[in-house]
């Protein structure tokens, strides 16, 4: 999974950057490898409509595996691994729970304001900033060289100052921190790694033949005061080869959720094209499901039966013979 240059890293290095820098960067940590096949577990091309499985959505230009944790164990593995859970160890200094996660393919453009991730969320609205410590985790599955993630250095000390609002604006951060903005195009693997009270975004692009695959994940130290805080957890069990305690109370075992999975997606979160896309989809289907309907409704009862029969021998016989 990870090089071995990155594993060898010093665990007590990186907290100490997290701590005095708020952010540590990682050129290639993951192999290009297992980036690669992580990518092959998510079919960004099938689209949830009356699925009964976790899967992809869309919002806009970006189509999101939210649920990764129960359908990539590549990204399980990841968001699981001892080195992340050392470094959320070394970091901390109370519990602390992975509050969300999720793999998402960018496209053609995006404008991500300037913000933190220290949200508190009543329902599907951010209600409010908190001062609980967190991390976020972005691992970059794709080469980036645009839309690359920027942060501003420093703003974990200030960002309190601004927790009024939900945004910075473009033109604030421009006039007064420009000199302090980091801008992190990096390989296919790379990892950042930064406090959730740094100020950041993606860099906002336009190109329609640009495309950005993300890891993204987030732990918070989370305190009995807010039970509540974070996103379910959905987790395939198949993936759980080694329970401990350590990871049942990171992955949030009995611990109460209140927040909606995110994007919060529907229909009308799609773009113009997409929805083509799935209405060409749905009219095959439609014209599929009626001739169906009608050769069933034409032919007696009885005929339907035995050409089940037929097909069923059918079948049988040819795996016999192999
Ligand atoms: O994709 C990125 O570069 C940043 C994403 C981010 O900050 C977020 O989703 O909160
Ligand atoms: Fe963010």
């Amino acid at each position: 999974m990870f090089n071995l240059n990155f594993i060898s890293a010093s665990t007590s290095e990186i907290v100490n950057d997290l701590k005095t820098k708020g952010y540590f960067v990682f050129e290639q940590a993951l192999t290009e490898q297992y980036v690669d096949e992580l990518l092959q577990e998510i079919d960004f091309e099938q689209i949830l409509v009356n699925t009964n499985d976790v899967g992809v959505v869309i919002a806009s230009d970006i189509k999101f595996l939210t649920h990764c944790l129960a359908n990539s164990k590549k990204a399980y593995d990841v968001i699981t691994s001892r080195k992340v859970l050392d470094i959320c160890k070394g970091y901390f200094t109370d519990s602390y729970k992975l509050t969300n996660h999720r793999v998402y393919k960018t496209s053609k453009k995006g404008h991500m304001p300037w913000h933190t991730d220290n949200n508190l969320q009543s329902g599907k609205q951010l209600s409010a900033k908190h001062n609980m410590q967190g991390l976020l985790f972005l691992f970059y599955l794709s080469d980036v060289t645009t839309n690359a993630f920027q942060l501003v250095k420093k703003s974990q000390n200030w960002s309190r100052d601004y927790q009024h609002e939900i945004y910075l604006s473009d033109s604030f951060i421009e006039s007064n921190y420009s000199q302090d903005v980091l801008t992190l195009p990096m390989k296919k693997g790379s990892v950042i790694v930064c406090d959730i009270h740094a100020v950041h975004r993606a860099e906002p692009f336009k190109d329609e033949d640009y495309t950005r695959y993300t890891l993204l994940f987030q732990v918070d130290q989370v305190g009995s005061e807010y039970v509540g805080h974070g996103e379910k957890n959905l987790v395939n069990t198949e993936y759980l080869d080694n329970v401990t305690s350590e990871l049942m109370d990171y992955l949030g075992f009995g611990f109460k959720r209140n927040y909606p999975a995110f994007p919060n997606s529907s229909i009308a979160t799609m773009k113009l094209p997409d929805v083509w896309k799935l209405q060409k989809r749905l009219l095959s289907q439609t014209f599929q499901a009626l001739s169906k309907k009608l050769a069933i409704n034409l032919l007696p009862g009885g005929i339907v039966v035995n050409v089940k029969r037929m097909i069923w021998n059918l079948n049988s016989n040819r795996s016999k013979k192999n």
